[in-house]
């Protein structure tokens, strides 16, 4: 029952009301809404360093939305990373390919799939955003607008990752990973800045082993990411076929319009992948939400996903509540 009590934020901003869903009676009490702010969350442990470099940002009053791209920035670079940019693991030919997204407080968003060869597609992401009408840009389009754009051609494909891509060839089965226990730390990130502005972004290097030319939930406005400035916004990870068919992140951000808490609203977007599928093994997802008030919570399908918080007052790793065990 505790699940179902819930704090509303009003459209407008001004004041919290608490609703009990279960009686349904509407009873609601004003309290003050007082914002936290700035705060940045992001997802799988990495997300503590990346927090750090976002914070750079918030803490001198900068925007949430160079935060949240100068710190997901950082774990793109990290060459140990296997999930995220240079580092990251390789589709089933051999090819790293990326995907990532970006999103502001007034619903500009940026996105770029299936792209290589560059080190950071989320600033190719926020270029496409600011620099063209488009929303989304894919592959040799993505490639060609980058360089473009001055971004230099890097090979992603490090010596580990290839040597792990090898070892996957040379298995009978051919089975792909499980995201989370040995494929995971894609990077989700959302910030509030000290204007109350929410932003996020995501990137990802994808499912491991992947199909040559498969695309996840990570660069799709609406599944990997969502930002509603009125409300709050939300990211996930995990299997991206799973949550694009939920559309997760939109349906987060949507659960909380309605009044749920950014925890039970991860909830219930998890309770709706459950009844998508019949057999949830290796289904594992994760999402990360935060309201306008600064409330964050996440929830995911098996024990194992957290993410990482920071603000004025806390730095630290939290463990999100999760469905059942592996
Ligand atoms: C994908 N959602 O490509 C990503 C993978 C992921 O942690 O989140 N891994 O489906």
């Amino acid at each position: 029952m505790d699940r179902r009590k819930f704090v509303r934020i009003s459209a407008i901003g001004s004041a919290a009301v608490v609703l009990d869903s279960c009686t349904n009676t509407n009873a609601q009490t004003n309290v003050n809404f007082t914002q936290t702010k700035p705060i940045v969350v992001s997802t799988w442990k990495p997300g503590l360093i990346a927090n750090k470099e976002a914070w750079n940002v918030l803490k001198n009053n900068g925007k949430s939305l160079d935060a949240v791209e100068s710190g997901v920035k950082t774990i793109e670079s990290d060459v140990n990373n296997k999930s995220v940019g240079i580092g990251g693991l390789p589709d089933r030919n051999g090819i790293v390919t990326l995907d990532a997204c970006i999103m502001d407080h007034q619903y500009n968003c940026g996105s770029v799939a299936f792209l290589q060869d560059i080190e950071h597609p989320i600033s190719v992401a926020r270029k496409v955003m600011e620099d063209t009408p488009h929303v989304m840009l894919c592959g040799k389009g993505a490639l060609d607008f980058a360089i473009d754009k001055g971004f230099k051609k890097t090979n992603l494909l490090t010596p580990e990752a290839e040597s792990d891509w090898k070892k996957w060839v040379a298995t009978q089965n051919k089975k792909l990973p499980e995201i989370n226990h040995e494929n995971h730390d894609t990077i989700g990130m959302l910030a509030i800045d000290s204007d109350g502005d929410i932003s996020g972004a995501c990137t990802t290097s994808g499912w491991a082993y992947k199909l040559h030319g498969r695309v996840g939930d990570s660069p799709i406005i609406g599944a990997g990411l969502y930002v509603d400035n009125e409300i709050g916004a939300a990211c996930a990870t995990g299997i991206g076929e799973a949550i694009i068919k939920i559309t997760g992140s939109h349906l987060v951000v949507e659960l909380m319009r309605q009044g749920l808490n950014p925890e039970n609203a991860c909830y219930e977007a998890v309770q709706r992948i459950k009844k998508v599928y019949s057999n949830l093994k290796d289904m594992q997802v994760g999402f990360l939400a935060i309201n306008k008030a600064g409330q964050h919570g996440g929830y995911s399908m098996y024990a194992g996903f957290n993410y990482a918080l920071k603000d004025n007052n806390n730095e630290e790793l939290i463990d999100a509540k999760y469905e059942m065990e592996w």
